[in-house]
């Protein structure tokens, strides 16, 4: 007994001191991700005050030395003393849990729920962080140190009239292997949290290069939809609805666009749920018997006919469901995916979204019409697609299959999926190096000859029948499309191998918009990475070195002191030998793994960088050669 309760003191004691060693437990991890946690923390607890009516405006700087703040007009943290002796203000930096959510007053309306583990998560994480809170018309200060463990005592400073507190902090060099904030990292999820509460003011600012940007968004969701859709076409008006049961409030926004893809965003209590759950489960089924009811109400779909597909349905379809959810109902699923599994958010959704769109249908008739006529249209491209796949697939095509693979795939001998790789190579050249080069037991290559299609724009029938695109679906053996199914890949390991020129980066583009248009759970599941080339092979007499990057080579130099140094201009300049050692060979090679950070920003990135704008398109390949490390379209993830 006694010993329990020593140890349970311990803890408490340590708080700030376990999050140090084991951070992952509190922020996920200690790459670029975690360090973002820390931002996010601070967030919430400001958006918190704000949403609770304290405060319309919440500032973020990136300050010019890398350390970041921020400032919300709140209600100041409490600095009286608190039952332990100390300061409140101290036991909320110092304590872990205590002061983040303050759920426990009940009542409260909170923008966490995933997060949550507050102030001391990021004091125990930062080299040295700095609170000032203007409180009951007093403004106290308090400084920190090394994770916490030092601090200054509370400052009680001058009298003031203003209300609201400031962080400001660096993350700890020591815990994080990245500690570069990153702008548009933040930009974005600001820009999410904006679009989302109403008439609150989030600014950003990177001092390190004077960048800012006021977001404020009367409009919510209706500029969200705006804001998602700004690099398409629309093809109908923006269609809100919005209502309330069982004490779950719903808001959907719908807009039809040009596009063959279909998004949704989805949110519960302002946390975003990339990974869906029964609120998007609820809105699915609540617009295809909307639209199916609406076309049998108007004869247009005949009794002996069948329903519309769900999937013909939300084509081109962009839509935003939020739901607001009473704590004691709310659940999410997923280790970090973000699912909610509310079940009586199905039903609000489904019944809100079913009678407010059915209403609408019928109000707005030409609107309907033109709907329905795109809906009938996807349907007959859909079907042709289906014949097509269904007859290449098909065992009589056998015959077939070989002949769309024979010449091009290089397969793996070994059938053991779960090791397999396949190497999309640019060029035959490269290509013949490649199949020379690789471990032929797991490594599959298969070089790509003509141009791969642009899929942004281009429905799935047309996509099939694009030849380079066609063998690739037959190579991965997963299907396309709504049917493409991840467990069915004859790869763990989908690697994009190119020159690691602006051309090469142009095929890295469409071929990743491939996947992430028609084979997303591919990307969703880690298994499309981008082979990582050197640039330049460095040597001195027998001696050698190869390196990745400028700033490698800049390091060789110094260490060669006297050097010849090669160029490598494309792959095909590597010898069967020095392409597996350097970028095929798993002890040696290093992979960049693809993975959507940001949907809307993934979405509009994919859409700008694939319209016609070949000026735009041009100037961001070149700025960024691969889609990596600065933007977090993809997200590098060794
Ligand atoms: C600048 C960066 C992030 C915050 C507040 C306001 C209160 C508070 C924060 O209280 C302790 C526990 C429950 C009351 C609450 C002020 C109630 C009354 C607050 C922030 C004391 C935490 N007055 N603003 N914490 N509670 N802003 N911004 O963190 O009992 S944290």
């Amino acid at each position: 007994m006694a010993q329990a309760y020593n140890e349970k003191s311990i803890q408490i004691l340590e708080g700030l001191e376990a999050v140090r060693v084991r951070p992952g437990m509190y922020i996920g991890s200690t790459d670029v991700r975690g360090l973002h946690h820390l931002v996010w923390e601070l967030l919430d607890n400001a958006v918190d005050e704000a949403l609770n009516g304290y405060g319309k405006v919440i500032r973020i700087t990136i300050e010019k030395d890398g350390s970041l703040t921020v400032e919300d007009e709140g209600r100041g943290m409490p600095a009286g003393k608190h039952a332990s002796g100390k300061s409140t203000l101290e036991v909320i930096f110092t304590v872990l849990h205590a002061g983040g959510k303050f759920n426990e007053e009940g009542g409260y309306k909170t923008a966490g729920g995933l997060h949550g583990v507050g102030a001391s998560v990021v004091n125990a994480l930062s080299s040295y962080l700095e609170v000032t809170t203007c409180y009951n018309g007093q403004v106290y200060f308090m400084r920190f140190e090394n994770g916490g463990k030092k601090n200054s005592g509370l400052k009680t400073l001058n009298k003031t009239n203003k209300s609201g507190s400031k962080v400001h902090f660096m993350p700890d060099k020591k815990i994080f292997s990245v500690t570069d904030f990153n702008y548009s990292t933040i930009l974005e999820r600001c820009r999410e949290t904006a679009f989302l509460l109403q008439g609150i003011t989030l600014i950003v600012k990177d001092d390190r290069n004077n960048r800012s940007e006021t977001l404020c968004y009367e409009n919510g969701l209706d500029a969200y939809m705006q804001y998602i859709n700004e690099d398409r076409t629309p093809f109908s008006p923006i269609i809100s609805l919005s209502g309330k049961q069982n004490e779950i409030n719903v808001q959907v926004a719908m807009q039809y666009t040009d596009d063959y893809s279909e998004n949704v965003f989805s949110f519960a209590n302002l946390v975003s749920t990339p990974g869906g759950g029964t609120h998007v489960t609820g809105l699915k089924t609540a617009i295809a018997k909307a639209v199916n009811d609406y076309a049998r109400r108007n004869n247009i779909l005949k009794e002996k006919d069948k329903n519309f597909d769900g999937s013909d349905i939300r084509e081109g379809l962009t839509s935003i469901v939020l739901c607001e959810i009473p704590e004691h109902l709310l659940q999410f699923e997923g280790q970090t995916k973000g699912i909610l599994g509310t079940p009586e958010a199905k039903a609000a959704v489904e019944s809100v979204v079913y009678e407010k769109l059915s209403y609408y249908l019928d109000e707005n008739k030409d609107i309907s019409t033109s709907i329905v006529k795109k809906i009938q249209k996807a349907a007959v491209a859909r079907e042709a697609a289906r014949k097509a796949r269904e007859e290449a697939r098909k065992g009589k095509n056998a015959q077939k299959e070989k002949g769309v693979l024979s010449g091009k795939l290089a397969n793996a001998q070994s059938k053991d999926y779960r090791k397999n790789e396949l190497f999309i190579v640019e060029g035959d050249s490269a290509g013949g190096s490649a199949k020379s080069g690789r471990d032929s037991k797991f490594q599959a290559i298969l070089p790509l000859r003509g141009k791969v299609l642009n899929t942004e724009k281009e429905p799935l029938s047309r996509v099939i029948q694009n030849e380079e695109l066609n063998t690739l679906i037959h190579c991965i053996g997963a299907g396309v499309g709504a049917d493409f199914d991840y467990t069915k890949s004859n790869y763990n390991k989908v690697i994009i191998m190119t020159d690691a020129d602006s051309d090469g980066a142009h095929i890295q583009l469409l071929l990743l918009t491939f996947f992430y248009r028609y084979m997303r759970p591919l990307i969703e599941h880690g298994m499309v990475y981008i082979a990582n080339p050197p640039l330049y092979k460095i040597s001195r007499g027998e001696k050698y070195d190869y390196a990745y990057s400028d700033e490698e080579l800049n390091q060789l130099k110094e260490k060669y002191g006297r050097y010849e140094i090669s160029r490598y201009k494309g792959l095909g300049e590597m010898n069967a030998t020095q392409l597996w050692d350097t970028t095929m060979d798993p002890k040696t090679r290093t992979l960049i793994q693809v993975n959507i950070s940001d949907m809307v920003l993934a979405e509009k990135r994919v859409s700008v960088l694939m319209s016609e704008n070949v000026e735009q398109r041009r100037n961001w390949i070149k700025e960024n050669v691969s889609f990596t490390l600065e933007d977090n379209f993809f997200e590098e993830n060794k």
